[in-house]
C-alpha cells in the first residue's frame, strides 16, 4: 500500500517533536561534542583588600550561629547563568568561600556529603572539630573535612579568624547526591586527643597498624601544619627550581595511600623562586589558587592576574596558564585544590603544553 500522505514541510516536522519529548540530534551534535573542552568559568581574582572589609561587616550583620557558617562565596562571573545549586562555584566543579569567625563564636555541628578543606588565611589558634579530633589552627594550615564528617569551628582566641573554605559541592549538586545533617548548637564531644591525627602521622612515612583497616576513600589526617609544609618547601627550595610549570610543588597526601587527600579535590602547596616565570601548559582540571606568601602574576587564558598576599584566584580548566614571581628578592607561595582526583578517575585527565603568553 502507498501512502498518500503529503509530506509535512521539515519546518512542521521539527515544530511537532517537542509533544513527543524528543529532538533532532543532528542539529545539536555541535553542541553535544566540541572539539575541545567550552570552558564557561572565566579567569578570575578576588582581590582580599577588597573582601576582608565586606566579611568583617558581615561579622556586623550576623551572627556565626544565625549564619549557621558566615561565609562569602566566591562567585565566578562566567557562571552566573547556572541554576542555584550549581552558581555557588568558583570554577565549573569547585565552590570557594572566606569564613569568618569572631572570638567566643561557636558554629555548630553538622555533616554533609560534599567535602570540605579550609586554608587558613588569619588568625591563631581557633578550633575545628572534625569526628572527635580537634585541632587549633594557625595560618596556612590546611584541614580536611570529608565527606560526611561531623564538624564544628569555634573561636576562643581574642582575635578574629578566617580562612578559605574549599569545597565539592557544584560536582555533588551536578550529581545530586547531596545530603546534610544538623547537629545543633553545641560543639560536639571530643573523642580524641587534640590534633592526634597530625602529631601520630606527622612524619608522612610512619603509619600505624590502623591503616590496614582505614577503609575510608579520605586522608586519616585532620591538619597539615603550615610549619611541616613551609620547612619541606624551603628545603628543597635550596636544592633545586623544582618543575618548569610550578615551580617547587608538592601534593598533599593521604600517608595511607599516597594518593590525593579526598577522592574529589586534591590539594597543593608551591614555591616560585624569586623571579620565577613558569612555562605555559593548561589541563582539563580546573583549581582555585590562594597566595600565601608573595606576589607576582599569572596570566591564565591570556588574562593578566596580578596578585598579592591572602589574595584568591580561578583557573578554569583547560585555560593556559604560566606564574610569576614579582619579586627578584622574595619567594612566593601559592596554594591550590583542584578537581583533578575526579578527572584522573573517570580517565578524562588531559594535559598539554602551550607557548607562553606573555
Ligand atoms: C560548610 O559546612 C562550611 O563547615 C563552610 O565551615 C562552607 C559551604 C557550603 C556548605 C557547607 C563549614 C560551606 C559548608
Amino acid at each position: 500500500m502507498t501512502d498518500t500522505r503529503r509530506r509535512r514541510s521539515a519546518e512542521d516536522y521539527y515544530a511537532g517533536l517537542p509533544e513527543f519529548d524528543v529532538a533532532p540530534l543532528w542539529k545539536d551534535l555541535g553542541n553535544l561534542l566540541t572539539r575541545e573542552p567550552k570552558v564557561k568559568a572565566v579567569p578570575h581574582l578576588w582581590r582580599y583588600e577588597e573582601i576582608r572589609p565586606q566579611l568583617m561587616e558581615a561579622g556586623e550583620v550576623v551572627t556565626a550561629e544565625e549564619a549557621e557558617r558566615r561565609v562569602l562565596m566566591l562567585m565566578n562571573p562566567g557562571l552566573q547563568d547556572r541554576p542555584a545549586p550549581t552558581r555557588a562555584a568558583a570554577t565549573n566543579m569547585l565552590y570557594a568561600g572566606l569564613q569568618l569567625v569572631l572570638p567566643g563564636e561557636i558554629a555548630g555541628p553538622h555533616r554533609h556529603t560534599p567535602a570540605a578543606l579550609r586554608f587558613i588565611v588569619e588568625g591563631s589558634s581557633a578550633y575545628t572539630t572534625v569526628q572527635g579530633e580537634r585541632t587549633l589552627m594557625e595560618f596556612g594550615d590546611m584541614v580536611l573535612t570529608p565527606n560526611w564528617a561531623i564538624h564544628d569551628h569555634g573561636n576562643e582566641s581574642d582575635e578574629p579568624m578566617i580562612w578559605l573554605d574549599g569545597l565539592d559541592i557544584p560536582l555533588v549538586n551536578s550529581l545530586e547526591a547531596t545530603f546534610f545533617e544538623d547537629f545543633g548548637d553545641d560543639p560536639q564531644e571530643l573523642t580524641k586527643p587534640i590534633d592526634a591525627s597530625a602529631r601520630t602521622l606527622a612524619a608522612g612515612r610512619l603509619n600505624p597498624p590502623e591503616q590496614r583497616e582505614w577503609n575510608k576513600l579520605y586522608s586519616p589526617v585532620v591538619n597539615y601544619p603550615w610549619k611541616q609544609t613551609e620547612q619541606t618547601l624551603k628545603n628543597t627550595a635550596q636544592d633545586t627550581k623544582g618543575t618548569p610549570t610550578d615551580g617547587v610543588i608538592f601534593e598533599y597526601t593521604n600517608p595511607y595511600t599516597g594518593g590525593p587527600v579526598m577522592p574529589t579535590m586534591s590539594c597543593y602547596i608551591q614555591l616560585l623562586a624569586p623571579g620565577m616565570h613558569t612555562e605555559a601548559h593548561r589541563h582539563t582540571s580546573s583549581a582555585v589558587y590562594h597566595v600565601a606568601r608573595g606576589s607576582g602574576y599569572s596570566i591564565i587564558g591570556g588574562q593578566k592576574i596580578e596578585w598579592e598576599e591572602k589574595d584568591t584566584f580561578a583557573l578554569p580548566g583547560w585555560a593556559v596558564h604560566e606564574h610569576v614571581n614579582g619579586s627578584s628578592s622574595d619567594e612566593a607561595i601559592l596554594f591550590s585544590f583542584t578537581d583533578e582526583p575526579v578527572l584522573r578517575a573517570l580517565g578524562l585527565y588531559r594535559e598539554a603544553g602551550r607557548e607562553r603568553q606573555g
